[in-house]
């Protein structure tokens, strides 16, 4: 779900000055003057223009071997890929164009699929809709006449819930909000039972749901200071400070991020927003790939209330609305701390003109406590700080914010952090009417449950492409000969390989995790190399397998998929997921269960949040933090920190003594 107001804060910049210095790198996005080529090509040679709208322009990545065989200054194929549709009769088409040549290479219609929501769309909606005569009527009898103050919230559709007379059409249906004054928070006012369903491609309304009028109750939903009734702001909070007076310790060269033994290319796409390539660490000068490519490739958010307000509340946040066109800008000082670099992102709108989302993603070093410790009798104290380096996007969904964090470690480690925040979805209700499926949050005013399933796709490439997929549980054995006390633990590793294996689900009872060995390397002791994903905030679909949201995102049923890289299987709900009916992609691609031994695999982990509803997550919601990591098992022979030395002038008892 969508309020994106990303266009606002990144201004009238064309973006043309964001390439970096020299020839592009193969996976380098866009540019502004790429995307703007790829546009003009498609109008000449395709006739998309006006009555169409670009859903999605983006590099082709290459394939692996360009990337590897890549030296600087060599030129290179650009490839675009760009999703668009003719408004007149909803046809989407699919092409690439390549970029030196100035050609379609590729044109492939899509006839019954729907591209991507837009901001476009969203905010012509919103226009749209309250221009006309039936909304403001039935926004008048409710007694709102302003309407500066009314927000139309568009949402995308499940095929499931397709109305019939228009089930061939591309259809939003729209929440209504108002604002009790300009600038106040217009979430903190829902209209309840009134919808809107509306032909998007014509900007027409096709139905009113006017349902449900219920006495609005004397509720706070205010966040902003001057707003909150007799809020006294806290006054023992003194200033705390980062300083790094001789600058960071990472470096940036284009998009190429090093920082102490990590190197990695920072990307970023419409859909996925950011992502990070060729992650690799650096070992006694031999440069050691441990991740070909990592992002999120889908965020499926059920509502887990059947009530008509809320029954069509699916979101796929990253296949409906795209995390990086939600991508908002980022301030020093609030959202991130101390010696910061950004990266802004280059996008553009459905008419295919490129904007920039200045300072997009985030580029941070942060102290950690401690990373190791030892306190002995004889030589002291020997401690050292731990640090790590944070890539990081902030997303705003409508309601929501979603703040990703990719954290590489001294380590070896690499988590990823998740934080969901901003302003719960929530409804009126009558006295004594409480739907079961929420929380009571204000006066007479619930949150309903929901689940945030994050997907997050990882190429991992440990050592190299071939690499192996084992499930690692943790086994105790009876008491019986030679176990007499029953202490007894063996570690089981089962590889998998194939696809169907690769289905896993994770066993609190187990502590299940999935370790990424090459068996083709071996580490000083002898055993092949290896990666750990440990998993973190796993939880079940809790959805009936006869589910129409199941069936569109079965995805989200297991909490690991294995399967063979293939660089255009991206979208584990499937590519067009608007008003999909059934998941084309996990359960589809898996299906041929191929096999995903000693090859190059992609894991695609299904984590996030169960989200049960407080009265303390109203009306901002603090926090809520998940996360997984990537640890190494046998990726190194030894602790590869014990030479992170002591910070200077402190922790080094022999010298500070
Ligand atoms: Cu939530």
């Amino acid at each position: 779900m969508a309020e994106p107001a990303v266009h606002g804060e990144s201004g009238p910049d064309d973006g043309a000055d964001d390439r970096p210095a020299g020839t592009p790198h193969p996976l380098d996005p866009l540019t502004a003057d790429e995307i703007r080529a790829a546009v003009a090509v498609l109008r000449r040679e395709r006739g998309v223009g006006d009555g169409w709208r670009f859903a999605s322009i983006e590099l082709r990545e290459p394939a692996k071997a360009v990337v590897r065989d890549f030296t600087p200054g060599t030129p290179i194929e650009r490839e675009a890929e760009v999703i668009c549709w003719r408004c007149e009769d909803g046809q989407a088409y699919k092409a690439r164009v390549a970029l030196g040549e100035q050609s379609v290479t590729a044109w492939e219609h899509r006839p019954g699929e729907q591209p991507n929501m837009t901001v476009d769309e969203f905010h012509e909606c919103n226009v749209a809709l309250k221009e006309d005569p039936r909304v403001i009527e039935a926004l008048t009898a409710r007694g709102i006449t302003d309407l500066d103050t009314v927000l139309i919230d568009t949402w995308a559709y499940g095929a499931h819930l397709l109305p019939e007379p228009y089930d061939d059409r591309r259809l939003g249906w729209a929440d209504v909000w108002y604002r009790a004054e300009p600038g106040a928070n217009p979430y903190a006012h829902p209209v309840t039972g009134l919808h809107f369903i509306v032909d998007l491609n014509r900007m027409e309304l096709l139905e009113v749901e006017d349902e449900r009028r219920i006495d609005e109750p004397d509720t706070m939903g205010e966040y902003i200071p001057r707003l909150v009734p007799g809020l006294r702001q806290r006054e023992d909070i003194r200033p705390l400070e980062i300083t790094q007076p001789e600058g960071a310790s990472f470096s940036l060269d284009g998009n190429l991020l090093r920082w102490q033994k990590w190197s990695l290319r920072i990307g970023f796409n419409h859909r996925e927003g950011l992502v990070l390539h060729t992650l690799a660490y650096e070992e006694d000068g031999r440069v050691r790939p441990v991740a070909h490519r990592l992002s999120f490739a889908e965020m499926v958010v059920p509502y887990r209330d059947p009530t008509p307000e809320h029954d069509r509340r699916t979101a796929f946040d990253v296949g409906e609305w795209g995390l990086g066109f939600m991508t908002t800008s980022l301030e020093l000082g609030c959202d991130c701390l101390g010696e910061i670099a950004y990266r802004d992102a280059v996008l553009h709108d459905t008419r295919g003109e490129p904007y920039v989302i200045r300072n997009a993603v985030c580029i941070h070093e942060e102290d950690d406590a401690v990373l190791w410790k030892h306190v002995d009798a004889e030589s002291g104290a020997e401690t050292r700080r731990a640090r790590r380096l944070v890539v990081s996007f902030h997303v705003t969904v409508a309601n929501y914010e979603y703040l990703v964090y990719w954290r590489l470690y001294q380590d070896g480690n690499i988590e990823c952090e998740v934080r969901a925040t901003g302003i719960m979805v929530t409804t009126h209700f009558t006295e004594g009417e409480q739907p079961p499926y929420g929380t009571l949050v204000d006066e007479r005013t619930y949150a309903p449950y929901h689940q945030h399933f994050l997907i997050a796709r990882l190429d991992l490439d440990i050592d190299g492409e071939a690499n192996t997929v084992y499930a690692s549980e943790s086994e105790a054995l009876p008491v019986g000969p030679g176990n007499p006390h029953g202490l007894a633990l063996v570690q089981r590793n089962t590889p998998l390989r194939t696809e169907q294996e690769g289905k896993q689900d994770y066993d609190w009872s187990t502590q299940r995790g999935w370790k990424v060995v090459n068996e083709r390397v071996a580490n000083g002791l002898g055993s092949p190399v290896g990666y750990k994903l440990v998993p973190g905030a796993c939880f079940p679909a809790m959805l009936d397998p006869a589910s129409p949201v199941l069936q569109r995102a079965e995805a989200i049923a297991h909490t690991l998929w294995v399967t063979p890289f293939d660089r255009d299987e991206r979208w584990p709900c499937g590519e067009f997921v608007v008003q999909s009916g059934g998941d084309l992609g996990l359960p589809a691609w898996t299906a041929r269960d191929r096999p995903i031994e000693d090859t190059d695999v992609v894991l695609w982990y299904v984590f996030g949040i169960h989200h049960i509803t407080r009265p303390e997550d109203w009306p901002v919601m603090p926090v809520d933090t998940i996360s997984f990591w990537l640890k190494p098992v046998g990726f190194f022979d030894r602790n590869p920190a014990l030479d992170v030395p002591p910070a200077p002038r402190h922790c080094h008892p022999q010298e500070a003594r």
